[in-house]
């Protein structure tokens, strides 16, 4: 396992000198931010974030995320020119020493939540869903925070349209057709690519969302058995399906899971939740059993942990401050540590 944290490029609040003073902090996990979806990073931009890291004594191994054309899920024609540009923005990041790419395939929204701000008892802060909430947006004029890319409202409206008869099984397809097309860069460049599941795993505003079930899994590794194919494990996002056994999902794709976000929510009701400190005290995912399962079934990928609340007056990006998020890291190892530990001797 090695520990990384996501940073969000020079424009973060967080220093780099502070994550590193994490312990056991192996590198940060990070972006270029500045060039349009679709369009090629430069080597000289990630040589950029790299030397940054690596100045600050931590390592640049994994991307999050390079962030997938919407012409690509439609499946439109323009979707081959976009394919060859993610192949060479791969073969870049290979370039420069990356090992594991994250990306999702969630059509126009990203990760969603209905409140950033929700508030704790005891004054901290963290990201909340509630469904009644979610069924008074209007979908044609949303302006939340926290999407990696925002749209004007004529964008946002054009492309829901666009999507209109979008099937699971069309966007499966473009999904397979579009992994297929990378998958010789991957092989060049030695990169993983981890998919990240949908957040939360269910159809939001009529939009099919496909990689959020064991199911989805299972049809995803068969459709695209290439080992480069792979997972971002999110416990946050695939956690808020109730229908979803983590540490069995944990167990069966080990192998698969080249990069883990490790994150905590309670349910405070059927539908409704609350994201939280990492501890599986905190809330409904047993953190120790997935990482117990992680661990047996020789997992070997990046880790980091994810969202956290916002504690001690911090004012961070919500999910993304560095105090939460710390804790989170330390509590992750203790638990990494002793499960390793019984199991060596165990054996
Ligand atoms: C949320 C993140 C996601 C993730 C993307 C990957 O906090 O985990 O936004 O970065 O879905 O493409």
């Amino acid at each position: 396992m090695k520990l990384t944290f996501r940073w969000y490029g020079e424009k973060d609040c967080i220093p780099l000198n502070y994550i590193k003073q994490i312990q056991g902090m192996s590198g940060v996990v990070t972006a270029v931010y500045d060039v349009p979806v679709g369009e090629v990073w430069s080597v000289s931009a990630l040589e950029k974030l790299k030397s940054l890291a690596n100045g600050a004594g931590l390592d640049m191994e994994v991307i999050e995320s390079i962030p997938v054309h919407e012409d690509i899920k439609l499946g439109k024609p323009t979707r081959d020119r976009l394919i060859a540009n993610y192949a060479e923005n791969i073969r870049n990041c290979g370039k420069v020493g990356v090992k594991c790419v994250c990306y999702n395939f969630m059509p126009v929204f990203d990760w969603f939540r209905t409140n950033l701000y929700f508030k704790h008892a005891d004054g901290s802060t963290s990201l909340s869903y509630s469904e009644e909430d979610f069924k008074k947006l209007d979908k044609h004029n949303l302006r939340l925070p926290g999407w990696d890319e925002s749209y004007t409202s004529e964008q946002l409206n054009g492309l829901l349209k666009e999507y209109e008869g979008m099937t699971h099984e069309k966007l499966f397809d473009n999904l397979v057709y579009f992994l297929n097309g990378i998958m010789p860069a991957c092989e060049e460049a030695g990169i993983n690519m981890a998919i990240h599941p949908d957040d939360p795993p269910w159809d939001i505003f009529g939009l099919p969302r496909i990689v959020g079930r064991e199911e989805d899994y299972d049809r995803l590794f068969k459709a695209v058995p290439n080992k480069h194919n792979g997972i971002t494990f999110c416990t946050g996002s695939l956690g808020a399906g109730r229908f979803n056994d983590l540490p069995k999902m944990a167990a069966k794709y080990a192998d698969r899971i080249y990069f883990a976000h490790l994150r905590q929510l309670k349910f405070t009701s059927d539908t409704d939740f609350y994201e939280n400190g990492h501890q599986t005290s905190e809330g409904n995912v047993d953190i120790y059993s997935i990482v117990k399962a992680l661990v047996e079934n020789d997992f070997d990928g990046y880790l980091r942990p994810d969202h956290g609340r916002n504690i001690w007056g911090e004012d961070a990006k919500p999910g993304y401050g560095l105090y939460d998020r710390a804790l989170g890291a330390a509590y992750l190892q203790g638990v990494f540590e002793a499960v390793e530990k019984d199991l060596k001797e165990k054996k």
